[in-house]
């Protein structure tokens, strides 16, 4: 297997963009693409503040490192979920994190779910569920929560998360088979910001598959979490990725190909109805000021109103 653009060895091969590429050749590709989808998708510009989420895995991290080498202004934020699962992922997430924010001399900002709420969010869940099902609800709700809250306070422009290919057609597919309607109207690769309490989101890295990433992380000697979060094991999102790579595995470029089909169909209106009733919906919170769907309190304020009763 040869690179296609030296025609030395190459290190990877993307069947579905029929390219194969050397490890110097495939580090100037990942970024390129990127710029290039920040470019189509109107992201940011370079005189915009970017909040990255960081959570010490590949993507974010190499998003972060993609990003900065791009000369975007980029800071971080990880969030201290309080997960240990037997082998400190929480704890080791963040120093990996921390590790790479200070190896860059990049600045990283570190909100502590335990120091700032009293509790760990597995300790949150329980609290919330009575010891039923998994704390990823929760989990969701209170990241969501901070990083909004953080981007806005911190007068950030944009906030970018490292979901990739795999992650966005996961999501496509739950929300498909199930009809939902109002999610499948939000999934974007932008998510404009319709509240003055709202961020605006962007997913840079949607269009690049999960193997991809873990290649850029690894052959550009990113330190990261190789472990999933322990809750992750046996989800529903891990399930529609197993049964989507099965369709890759027979048809190279299907992932790509229903996404990207999707954004099209969506472009050319589908869900537009669906998209301009969300937006005239939204309340602001009478607790903490973010905007909610909700009338008075948001879900994460009840759901620590519930927690400390
Ligand atoms: S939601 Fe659930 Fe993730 Fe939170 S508890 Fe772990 S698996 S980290 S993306
Ligand atoms: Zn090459
Ligand atoms: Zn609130």
């Amino acid at each position: 297997m040869k690179c296609r653009k030296c025609g030395g060895k190459a290190v990877i091969n993307m069947r579905q963009h029929k390219l194969s590429l050397c490890t110097e050749h495939y580090l100037d590709w990942i970024p390129e693409q990127t710029e290039r989808f920040i470019t189509k998708y109107r992201m940011f510009s370079p005189q915009d503040r970017i909040l990255v989420a960081v959570s010490g895995g590949k993507d974010s991290l190499s998003l972060w490192d993609i990003l900065t080498q791009l000369g975007y202004q980029a800071d971080g934020l990880y969030i201290g979920l309080g997960i240990d699962g037997g082998n400190g992922y929480s704890d080791l997430s963040q120093h990996l994190s921390e590790q790479f924010a200070e190896s860059r001399g990049l600045s990283l900002h570190v909100v502590s779910v335990p120091e700032e709420f009293g509790a760990t969010i597995p300790e949150m869940s329980t609290r919330t569920l009575r010891g039923k099902g998994k704390p990823c609800s929760v989990c969701g709700l209170t990241k969501r929560h901070i990083m909004n809250r953080m981007a806005v306070e911190s007068s950030y422009d944009v906030l970018a998360t490292g979901h990739n290919l795999d992650d966005e057609a996961a999501v496509l597919f739950g929300n498909t088979i199930n009809w939902q309607t109002g999610f499948l109207a939000r999934q974007s690769p932008v998510l404009e910001a319709h509240h003055p309490g709202l961020m605006r989101k962007v997913k840079p890295l949607c269009r690049f598959y999960e193997r991809e990433m873990a290649a850029y992380a690894i052959l550009q000697k990113i330190e990261y979490v190789y472990e999933e979060c322990p809750y992750a094991i046996g989800s529903k999102s891990i399930y529609y990725k197993e049964l989507l790579n099965q369709l890759e595995a027979e048809r190279p470029g299907a992932k790509l190909s229903f996404y990207l089909s999707f954004l099209k169909a969506k472009d050319e209106g589908l869900f537009a109805s669906k998209s301009t009733q969300d937006r005239t919906s939204l309340n602001t919170c009478h607790n903490c000021g973010q905007p909610t769907t909700a009338p008075g309190e948001c879900a994460f304020c009840r759901m620590i109103t519930a927690i400390n009763r």
